[in-house]
């Protein structure tokens, strides 16, 4: 049984020394060392001593180990990207706190030793079993354990978590597909789960959300941050100077409203690219930058980085978040930052999250290329009151809440439902009955009152909805316009013929295929497609020939990891 844990200084020896990367983890893990305990005590509660087992955790940070080139590290106090490492850290502090036991690694010889690889004994099988349950790791780490395990490798890859900020699309996973279908890119193609991959933000439901957390306030904080906001002043997102190059434009729009401030690195001089009228405060420490967003009204993006935690921090200090929205949408088809990611999806503004899962009053997306657009959004946020806001999922709690569901729950190592034989024909002519029903008003169909539950499933399947795409739309898509998300692991229950029948979708012909767009229907030509391989079933992606069979959920009010039922 894991028991939580009331302390984080035991984690703090085990994250170790000697890089700036680490410093920064240990920082911030020591900074909101008091919200991580209230939390941790908070769930525990709600939790009312249920069984937990307590799991061995490797945690192998790839990114930082030499052997990988750890080109972050010596950018942290530059100006460099932070957000990998405020993740790391709060992943870090949850399963410590969720009382697992942990090992930290952040080279290969560390990684050798804990696998039981002995140095410089090259690609052989472990000797002895694998002592982890679970291994957190990233690509560069996948990478550095597929070339020291040997065929131990394949054995165990069922037990590894990829940490993998922007997603991987089951399209671009499955390896003999990827490469048949121009899907191959340098990341991609690894054959695992795609709930293995966890991300950043909650893109695709085809990955695990894992996400991070943001400084929580209190009510005599939220108070004083009310009555100490400059209700004239704003933060610009961006800390290296590349980022402000050719927004003149807009700085002298905003600068005719507000007293501009910025937090870009520098060592000597200002960099020429923020102009002099903006005070740049140089790079802060997270504590003081977090001081910085209380005071002021507006955070505002000029489109890159994409995706990071910044915005969700501003918005949880009481300000407005102004950003572009991508006309056409950033994707690893138009897009350098994006090319060779293993993901299709379409990026339509600086932060999505904050756009789809937040929008209004605090956040502000809006076309830059008009310039009046773009004032009159400025002078409508000064006319605006917002309360300090972040989604439960971000808190300490939320994301403890969810890794400790993923950890008891998520087992990729025991094959459950075998896949679906696709030997005859049409093999879904014997499939068993039906465990779905149509829904009252014949728009989708629903779990059948009928049909008996399998108590260890998870998510459970009563939370089942199948709904039918429009063309061009993806699962993702189609359940959101339902209020509902995608939830890949039910898509073997409607990968069958009598599902097309109970929806009245005419099929002439039915056939089991390889495509990550199936189950679906061509309707113009009666064709239908089911799924060949359950390792391409995927809530993402689109084509205009078919309209998909997309299995939804409900969700929990701001933590749309888990269903309702999920805890
Ligand atoms: C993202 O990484 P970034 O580091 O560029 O993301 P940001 O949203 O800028 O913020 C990361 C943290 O930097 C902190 C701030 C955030 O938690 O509190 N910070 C700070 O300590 N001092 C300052 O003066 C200003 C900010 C993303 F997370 C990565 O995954 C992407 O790879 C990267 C590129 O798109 O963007």
């Amino acid at each position: 049984q894991a028991a939580f844990r009331s302390d984080l200084a035991r984690l703090l020896e085990l994250v170790g020394t000697g890089k700036e990367s680490l410093s920064f983890m240990k920082k911030r893990i020591r900074h909101l060392a008091q919200q991580w305990l209230r939390a941790a005590r908070r769930l525990e509660q709600k939790l009312k001593g249920r069984q937990r087992d307590q799991k061995h955790i490797l945690v192998h940070i790839g990114f930082l180990t030499e052997e990988s080139g750890d080109v972050f590290s010596p950018r942290v106090l530059k100006g460099g990207p932070l957000g990998e490492m405020v993740q790391w850290a709060d992943i870090l502090a949850a399963l410590f706190l969720l009382g697992h036991s942990l090992r930290v690694t952040v080279s290969l010889k560390e990684l050798q030793s804990n696998l039981g690889v002995p140095p410089g004994r090259g690609n052989c099988p472990l000797t002895n079993p694998l002592p982890f349950d679970l291994i957190y790791t990233d690509y560069h780490g996948l990478q550095q354990m597929k070339q020291h395990m040997g065929l131990s490798f394949k054995k165990y890859r069922c037990r590894v978590r990829v940490i993998d900020t922007f997603g991987t699309e089951p399209a671009y996973n499955h390896e003999e597909y990827a490469t048949l279908r121009g899907f191959r890119t340098n990341w991609g193609y690894w054959n695992l789960h795609p709930s293995q991959f966890m991300t950043m933000f909650p893109h695709t439901p085809d990955n695990s959300f894992m996400g991070f957390v943001s400084e929580e306030l209190n009510k005599t904080e939220r108070q004083l941050i009310k009555s100490n906001k400059v209700g004239s002043m704003a933060v610009v997102y961006g800390k290296e100077a590349s980022i402000w190059k050719g927004k003149e434009r807009f700085l002298a729009i905003l600068n005719k409203y507000m007293e501009i401030h910025g937090t870009v690195y520098y060592e000597t001089q200002r960099p020429p690219e923020v102009p002099a009228f903006v005070k740049n405060h140089g790079l802060l420490p997270q504590h003081e930058f977090q001081q910085l967003l209380r005071k002021a009204k507006l955070f505002i993006g000029f489109g890159f980085p994409y995706e990071g935690p910044a915005p969700l921090e501003a918005i949880a200090n009481g300000c407005v978040f102004l950003q572009a929205r991508f006309n056409p949408p950033h994707s690893s088809l138009n897009h350098e930052f994006f090319r060779g990611k293993p993901t299709s999806r379409e990026v339509s503004s600086q932060h999505p999250y904050a756009e789809d899962f937040i929008g209004k009053p605090h956040v502000w997306t809006v076309d830059y290329n008009n310039s009046e657009e773009f004032e009159a959004a400025i002078k409508a946020i000064m006319r605006t009151q917002v309360d300090p806001y972040l989604p439960y999922e971000y808190t300490c709690e939320g994301m403890l809440e969810r890794i400790h569901a993923y950890i008891q729950h998520q087992d990729f190592c025991t094959t459950t439902s075998p896949p679906p034989p696709p030997r005859a024909k049409s093999p879904a002519m014997q499939s068993p009955p039906s465990v779905l029903a149509l829904s009252p008003n014949a728009t989708h169909l629903v779990w059948s009152p009928s049909a008996s539950r399998d108590p260890h499933a998870w998510p459970p399947v009563d939370s089942l909805q199948v709904w039918v795409s429009e063309t061009r739309h993806a699962c993702t898509e189609t359940c959101r316009r339902h209020g509902l998300v995608c939830e890949p692991t039910f898509f073997r229950f409607l990968n069958k013929k009598e599902v097309f029948l109970q929806l009245s979708i005419t099929c002439d012909s039915t056939e089991y295929e390889m495509n990550h767009l199936y189950p679906a229907v061509a309707e113009n030509v009666h064709e239908c497609y089911l799924q060949k391989e359950p390792l391409l079933f995927s809530c993402a992606g689109h084509n205009s020939k078919y309209r998909r069979l997309c299995p939804c959920r409900d969700y929990r009010e701001g933590q749309v990891a888990l269903c309702r039922d999920c805890v």
